[in-house]
């Protein structure tokens, strides 16, 4: 008997913070886990699953990775979109999963093998002043982050972008979308002052990050690019919003930072036009938000023809499911460059189960079949849906902002 697709179910649970599971089983009982989780979004993305692929999914073959893909994306008729990416994407991760215990094989393996024996990942430090962010920096640097993000909160400007609160970020914390407040003058006056004290303190044997999370204008990151080029950042990260790919040629235009850009995107032809014109260095779409590991791996390798490595967003609202999968391709790629790795709230550890494990600034995939990810239902069930928004950024005359 050809093993078929029997059941997907759709998981909703928050410990911590909100996640959403696709689980597949097969007629032979064998299960895969899918990330389906969009920030602020999620039940748009469980209702795309269990009211439009689910019925789709029940007889299909879940060995034909790849023409599911092709079918739920082309058969959509409607293009890409997050919501549409993401339900593909909890489809096409979950089908790896059982391709790999079928196989008994880790999905590495499935991939090529290993390219390298650990994923370099970077951490976040950050702090409500310069002298907090130092502290932070110093921190992460005795847990053997070879490689950190620093943010700070720019004077006057109260929830900045990555500030931690009492140790902890997670920018959706409220039931509405909190607003928050934003000057680009200020912001520019200021973050050079403490990536420049970054530096002075801890030196340049480690490699220093920033995320600009798209609130400047091309020539305003063109500047700060230019401005910052002493403090050798390892990236800046959505210098500016990203919809007009051709906005990158003019940052690129002017200075020798490196750029980082992709966790908003979803799919190749959000990148190609950055890729093939060589307008950024790392690429960091996901698992889960540009189409499973099927497309994904799509998009490292067109950016391999360019010299573009990989730097996958991973914010603790890509769960331990989409963790598992990124590390498993990280490893396998041949351009992998590097992983971001924020952990997640404790809670999360009773319900999803990783065999990734964390040693001197890399993380490591497990060799258990798959993505080696369980998922407790029990524990799961403690931790109800949980509505959080993103904030909402206003400049200081009112207007939108991104934020
Ligand atoms: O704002 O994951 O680099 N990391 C980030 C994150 C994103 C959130 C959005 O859901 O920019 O903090
Ligand atoms: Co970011």
């Amino acid at each position: 008997m050809v093993s078929v697709i029997e059941r997907a179910e759709v998981l909703i649970t928050s410990p911590g913070r909100n996640f959403v599971t696709l689980r597949i089983t097969t007629s032979d009982g064998v299960t895969g886990l899918g990330d389906a989780t969009l920030n602020g979004r999620e039940l748009a993305v469980a209702s795309y699953l269990e009211d439009h692929l689910v019925p789709l999914l029940i007889g299909r073959d879940p060995a034909r990775i790849e023409d599911m893909w092709q079918y739920l994306y082309r058969g959509a008729y409607w293009r890409r979109g997050p919501v549409t990416m993401t339900a593909i994407s909890a489809v096409d991760t979950a089908l790896w999963d059982i391709k790999g215990k079928v196989a008994g094989l880790p999905v590495y393996q499935l991939l090529g093998g290993r390219s390298r024996e650990g994923v370099l990942v970077y951490t976040h430090a950050s702090g409500a002043d310069t002298a907090a962010l130092l502290d932070d920096v110093a921190r992460a640097q005795e847990l053997g982050y070879q490689a950190i993000r620093a943010q700070a909160a720019v004077p006057g400007i109260a929830g900045t972008y990555g500030v931690k609160k009492d140790g902890k970020y997670e920018p959706a914390n409220s039931s509405l979308p909190e607003e928050q407040p934003w000057s680009t003058e200020a912001y520019l006056r200021f973050a050079p002052t403490y990536l420049r004290a970054v530096r002075e303190r801890f030196g340049f044997d480690f490699h220093l990050l920033h995320d600009v999370h798209h609130r400047l204008t091309p020539q305003e990151a063109a500047r700060f690019g230019k401005e910052v080029e002493d403090v050798q950042l390892f990236w800046m990260e959505d210098p500016t919003p990203v919809e007009n790919q051709e906005a990158f040629r003019l940052i690129r235009r002017h200075t020798t930072t490196p750029v980082a850009v992709g966790e908003a995107l979803t799919s190749i032809w959000d990148v190609q036009h950055l890729i093939t014109e060589q307008l950024i260095d790392y690429v960091r779409t996901t698992v889960v938000h540009a189409g499973g590991i099927t497309h994904l791996r799509r998009i490292f390798d067109l950016a391999a023809l360019y010299q573009v490595r990989s730097g996958s967003h991973g914010a603790s609202d890509l769960s331990p499911v989409c963790q598992a999968a990124a590390i498993h391709l990280d490893t396998a790629i041949p351009n992998f460059g590097i992983q971001e790795h924020m952990g997640y709230p404790d809670q999360v550890a009773e319900v999803f189960r990783t065999g990734v494990t964390y040693a001197d600034g890399h993380l490591h995939v497990s060799d258990e079949p798959g993505l080696g990810v369980e998922y407790d239902d029990e524990a799961a069930a403690a931790f109800p849906y949980n509505p959080k928004y993103l904030p909402v950024a206003r400049r200081l005359d009112g207007s939108v902002h991104d934020w």
